[in-house]
């Protein structure tokens, strides 16, 4: 029975084709998805963003997977062909790069509906029973499988994931659903001001997480009204799923840990905020999201680098890291590191002091440094005596960004600015590294 019972998962899974929508902006991340999108960035020390939906197809036995790309895709793409292109076309498995304005037609992705309409082809090419439309931009560990169960056995044309979140927290920023006993969606407002609470918690709603099951057949042919409708703005939240509400049968899944039953970890990294947030909450003692867990590796690619190293200094001050993370090539000489989290070949040098920060790779902190609550983006090199995150309005009068809840952004733009202003005073030394930029 229960040989069965995971033949007939492990069936639904090889029928489904899985498209991850990776072209957003991601403008409320600032300056830090200035050269490179929000799937590209850097996360968790040592791997990008959409490492994480990607890694949760594999897993879960999803093995053919398109990618749409568009905004400032270079970096992405470099990652996607470094790193996830070894799935096996003569296994029927394959990581596909669908950027905008290569298919089918000449114009960019005019929203997400959009990015799934000009590949039209591709999806029929592939035939495959179900399309899992999913996020590049989201932090979590789901197997899709038990999605793509509950969507056959209910015998829905669209199965939308949701997760309970504070309601508060829902406003202005994710669609909510309201649901029926049996799961079916009955209403959904795409990022509503005043959101519907859940009837059995009215401190919680049900906030769709972006990610998609429909039959193929149902998809294609909502894809064709919505690319003839003159008034749509062809896209998933806005346009499709109430569209789809109003006429068909559409349920929603509740993401719950499948093991404890209780709520997981999910976050979309859309602001400066989340995303500082969602990189600290990895270095707390026991995190909501484990990313040492044998069970649901996350794939990743990243050059070879020596372990970090830690230092006692000419003066005998010891360089230490606690409650951190800090990853391969790092030096950490004479220097302090406090709850932060340490991307790739980063050095701290003497008498310096870092809290509660997120460094990403590549960076270079003087002597005398204090950091307290920042995200510094890589390639930075932070000159000698500098303190950040002490002083807001000193941070925003250098021209670094605080954002709400007071994380200070500092990128190498930022850095090499203030160096053109006051040379003298934004020295750094030179400490002589053979500088290879990371993007
Ligand atoms: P948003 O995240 O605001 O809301 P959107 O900006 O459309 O939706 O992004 C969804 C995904 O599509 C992101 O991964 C983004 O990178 C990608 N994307 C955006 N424009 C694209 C384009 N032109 N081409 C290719 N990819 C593109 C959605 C839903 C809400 C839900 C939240 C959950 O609309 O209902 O609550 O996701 O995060
Ligand atoms: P500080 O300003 O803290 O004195 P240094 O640049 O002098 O920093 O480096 C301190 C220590 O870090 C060195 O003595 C050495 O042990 C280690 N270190 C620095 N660069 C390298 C390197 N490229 N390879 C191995 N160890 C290094």
């Amino acid at each position: 029975m229960v040989y069965a019972a995971s033949r007939y998962v492990s069936q639904l899974t090889k029928d489904t084709l899985a498209l991850v929508l990776a072209g957003g902006k991601g403008t409320r991340l600032k300056e830090l998805t200035e050269h490179q999108s929000k799937p590209a960035l850097h996360f968790g020390g040592k791997f990008r963003v959409i490492d994480f939906t990607l890694s949760n197809c594999v897993n879960s036995g999803i093995r053919q997977i398109g990618i749409a790309t568009q905004y400032k895709s270079h970096s992405l793409l470099r990652h996607l062909s470094q790193g996830w292109s070894h799935l096996n076309r003569d296994m029927g498995e394959f990581v596909e790069l669908l950027p905008a304005s290569q298919q089918c037609s000449s114009r960019w992705y005019q929203g997400t509906a959009d990015a799934l309409f000009q590949n039209i082809e591709f999806i029929k090419e592939q035939s495959p029973k179900y399309v899992l439309v999913l996020a590049g931009d989201h932090i979590y560990k789901m197997d899709y499988a038990d999605m793509l169960a509950q969507h056959v056995q209910s015998g829905a044309d669209l199965t939308i994931g949701g997760i309970e979140v504070p309601i508060n927290e829902a406003a202005n920023t994710f669609g909510v659903m309201q649901i029926n006993k049996s799961g079916r969606v009955v209403s959904f407002d795409e990022k509503p001001a005043s959101p519907s609470p859940l009837p059995e918690d009215p401190a919680l709603a049900l906030a769709s997480m972006g990610i998609y099951v429909f039959n193929t057949e149902f998809l294609l042919n909502e894809l064709q009204k919505d690319a003839q409708s003159l008034k749509s703005e062809h896209d998933f939240g806005n346009d499709i799923v109430p569209q789809c509400i109003a006429d068909c049968e559409v349920h929603a899944f509740r993401f719950t840990d499948s093991l404890s039953g209780l709520k997981p970890y999910w976050k979309d990294i859309g602001t400066l905020d989340a995303f500082w947030q969602a990189n600290i909450d990895l270095i707390e003692v026991t995190p909501k999201l484990d990313i040492y867990d044998d069970s649901w590796p996350i794939w990743t690619y990243q050059k070879q680098s020596p372990p970090a190293k830690f230092v006692f200094n000419n003066d005998n001050r010891r360089g230490s890291a606690t409650d951190s993370m800090v990853s391969g090539g790092c030096i950490i000489s004479g220097a302090t590191i406090d709850r932060s989290l340490l991307f790739v070949d980063v050095r701290v040098h003497s008498y310096s002091k870092i809290t509660e920060s997120v460094i990403l790779p590549n960076v270079e902190i003087g002597r005398d440094v204090n950091i307290n609550r920042a995200i510094i983006a890589a390639n930075c090199s932070v000159p000698t005596g500098m303190n950040i995150g002490f002083d807001h309005d000193e941070d925003q009068a250098r021209g670094f960004r605080v954002s709400p809840n007071g994380i200070v952004l500092v990128t190498q733009n930022m850095l090499e600015n203030l160096r053109e202003q006051a040379p003298w005073e934004h020295a750094i030394q030179d400490y002589s590294r053979p500088k290879q930029l990371h993007s």
